[in-house]
């Protein structure tokens, strides 16, 4: 297949993009970086230059990660996670912010929006009142740019004095409940990232690679040929300073190493921080703390074969259940810096020659997956001068069809995006595994049984997770169930009108966001409106913040679901019953 630039700019006209550069550029005027708490205390303009410092000493840095729902607790928790952690020697360089999703909403626009598990900031006074707390560089990633909010949000973490600010990753992948506008999307961040450009001391566009493509491509070379051309937008075209993230999806140590100098050697500006190998979180405390070590491990050594600046992100072992709590996070950072005191003689025992090996192959590829695509973009009529039509063409285009049409590996119909990788992401192999663990569980009567009866399913994600959705369709093809695809980031609505135009036998719902009673009661309604009754299966995290309540964490509405009739399967092989339950016309 084809792209046509009439396909992906149906519109007769995109918003002027000077025109938007202009107007981030005279907003600079009013919104520059003010001086907070941490900018003062430690004497430098940005936090770029704080991180310099550092790594001309030889400091490795941590990042912690927070995200509760209600201001007061997360004040308080800010402060705490700093302050209890320096009475035990350990510094804390840097907190992020999970956001909550409605925050991608401008303010005015906000009331009533469906509300996920992060924090809602309400304006400019509440960001300075959080990050006042304590000196630790604010970093304000989640839902900030990529949404229509994209500019008030970067004004007020500007004044808070964040010097870090993102998560441009976000605006390729996540969309928000119920909105369809990525040209007002794009129109905001364009203008804050000029905004940002525009700015008298260096601030860090921070992209975090996991929650762009890097979660879907099977490759790892298209993933820095995706950081390769952000920074193609983000540096050339718009002129402001672009830093990365990655670690959610690398599990495997030489690949995870490999990266980082992959990373490395294309990077101008130190990076934001490394992200704890979320992934690796499958099972219990004392299991995860295994995978923080192993990922620490490398993350640590990484910054001492070649520092790049990376804050280390020690995620604390809570993170597969629920929201980590305070006192979570803080034995996760006294472990990081447990570990970054013991690792400095460690390096001298790795050898990092296979690492270096691999970072070369996906270099080279991430070189070409760029030089393919800014090529193809020209061939399809796509401005490649034009920053707005890049982003919105990267959005539209999506990871999958990205890769199939510009990856560096040789054209292969038989495998995923139809090309062999050249470095093989460990993430698919993962799923692969999972996939073949779970259905090893199912008995060969009821396999055989549900072949026989070619059953169709509409399956889904209700948000950006999807690897719970590519291990189910795996198991459910394996089995000889037909997959209906319903799209990830799907509304209820929309699933219930393919629902009605597929017909299918059950629909498969897979959801992460807390919002699994919320979506279902919408689903409920919307298949009534159209007079179907088809079953619903739901997996992933069933769980949700009790409406009306400011409690921090959500809690568990199995029961709830089962009562308005979803069935519930905390593992692909739950659904299995519920399938051969299916009646037969
Ligand atoms: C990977 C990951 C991400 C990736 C997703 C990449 C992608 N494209 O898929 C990225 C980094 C992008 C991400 C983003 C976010 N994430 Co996240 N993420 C995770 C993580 C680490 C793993 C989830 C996963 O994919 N597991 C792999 C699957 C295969 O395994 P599983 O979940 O155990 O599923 C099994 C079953 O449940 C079953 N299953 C699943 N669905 C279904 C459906 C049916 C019908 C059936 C039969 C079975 C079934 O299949 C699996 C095998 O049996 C979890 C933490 C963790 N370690 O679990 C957090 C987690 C799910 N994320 C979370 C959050 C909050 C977010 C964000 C909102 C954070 C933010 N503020 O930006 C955003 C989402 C934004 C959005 N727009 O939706 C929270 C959810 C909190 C909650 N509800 O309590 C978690 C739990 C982390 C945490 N503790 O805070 N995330």
């Amino acid at each position: 297949m084809e792209l046509q630039r009439a396909k992906i700019f149906p519109e007769p006209e995109l918003p002027d993009a000077r025109g938007l550069a202009l107007k981030g550029h005279s907003m600079a005027r009013d919104w520059q970086v003010k001086s907070g708490f941490f900018l003062k205390e430690c004497g430098h303009e940005s936090e770029a230059g704080y991180k310099r410092a550092m790594m001309a000493k030889g400091r490795i840095m941590q990042h912690a990660h927070m995200g509760f729902r209600d201001f007061a607790t997360s004040c308080r928790a800010w402060i705490e996670i700093f302050e209890t952690c320096c009475k035990q020697g350990v510094h804390v360089d840097r907190i992020g912010i999970a956001l909550d999703w409605s925050m991608g909403f401008p303010r005015a626009n906000r009331k009533g929006r469906m509300r996920g598990t992060g924090l809602v900031l309400s304006g400019p006074e509440e960001f300075l009142a959080l990050t006042q707390g304590a000196p630790t560089a604010p970093h304000f990633g989640d839902f900030m740019l990529g949404f229509p909010a994209a500019v008030e949000n970067t004004q007020a973490a500007l004044s808070a004095g964040s010097t870090s600010i993102g998560n441009l990753g976000q605006y390729f992948t996540f969309r928000l409940p119920g909105d369809k506008d990525d040209i007002a999307a794009t129109s905001a961040t364009l203008t804050a990232l000029h905004l940002i450009a525009a700015q008298d001391v260096e601030v860090l566009v921070h992209s975090n690679l996991d929650d762009g493509f890097a979660a879907v491509f099977s490759d790892m070379s298209s993933v820095l040929g995706a950081a390769l051309v952000e920074k193609y937008i983000i540096e050339e075209l718009i002129g402001a300073p672009l830093a990365h993230c990655y670690g959610h999806h690398f599990t495997d140590p030489v690949c995870r190493l490999a990266f980082h100098l992959a990373l490395c050697d294309v990077s101008s500006r130190p990076g934001t921080m490394v992200y704890g190998n979320t992934v690796s979180y499958r099972g219990t405390h004392a299991q995860n703390y295994a995978s923080l070590a192993n990922y620490l491990t490398i993350d640590i050594t990484a910054q001492h074969i070649s520092p790049s600046g990376h804050a280390v992100n020690p995620v604390p072992v809570s993170e597969n259940e629920r929201i980590p709590d305070v006192a979570e996070i803080i034995d996760a950072q006294c472990f990081a810096a447990r570990m970054i005191g013991q690792g400095s003689d460690l390096v001298q025992l790795v050898d990092p020659a296979p690492a270096q090996l691999l970072a070369t192959q996906i270099v080279a590829g991430g070189e070409r997956f760029k030089s393919n695509l800014l090529q193809g973009f020209i061939n399809v009529g796509i401005d490649t001068s034009n920053p707005f039509e890049m982003l919105l063409a990267l959005r539209r285009i999506g990871g999958k069809t990205l890769e199939r049409m510009y990856g560096a590996g040789p054209v292969d119909p038989d495998v995923l995006h139809g090309r062999k990788p050249l470095v093989a992401s460990p993430l698919l192999a993962e799923l692969d595994a999972l996939s073949a663990e779970h259905l090893s569980k199912i008995d060969p009567a009821d396999c055989a049984e549900l072949a026989e009866r070619k059953l169709h399913v509409l399956v889904a994600a209700t948000d950006v997770h999807e690897h719970g959705k590519m291990a189910l369709e795996q198991v459910f093809k394996s089995l000889g169930v037909a997959v209906i695809d319903g799209g990830v980031s799907t509304d209820a609505d929309a699933l219930a009108q393919l629902a009605v135009s597929t017909n299918p036998d059950a629909i498969a719902v897979s959801t992460y966001n807390g919002i699994a009673l919320t979506y279902v009661r919408q689903l409920n309604a919307e298949l009534a409106n159209q007079a179907v009754k088809i079953p619903i299966l739901i997996g992933g995290r069933l769980n949700q913040i009790p409406e009306g309540s400011n409690t921090s964490l959500p809690v568990d509405v199995t029961g709830k679901l089962r009562e308005k009739g979803a069935v519930i399967c905390n593992e692909i092989e739950d659904a299995v019953p519920a399938l051969l339950a299916l009646r037969q016309d």
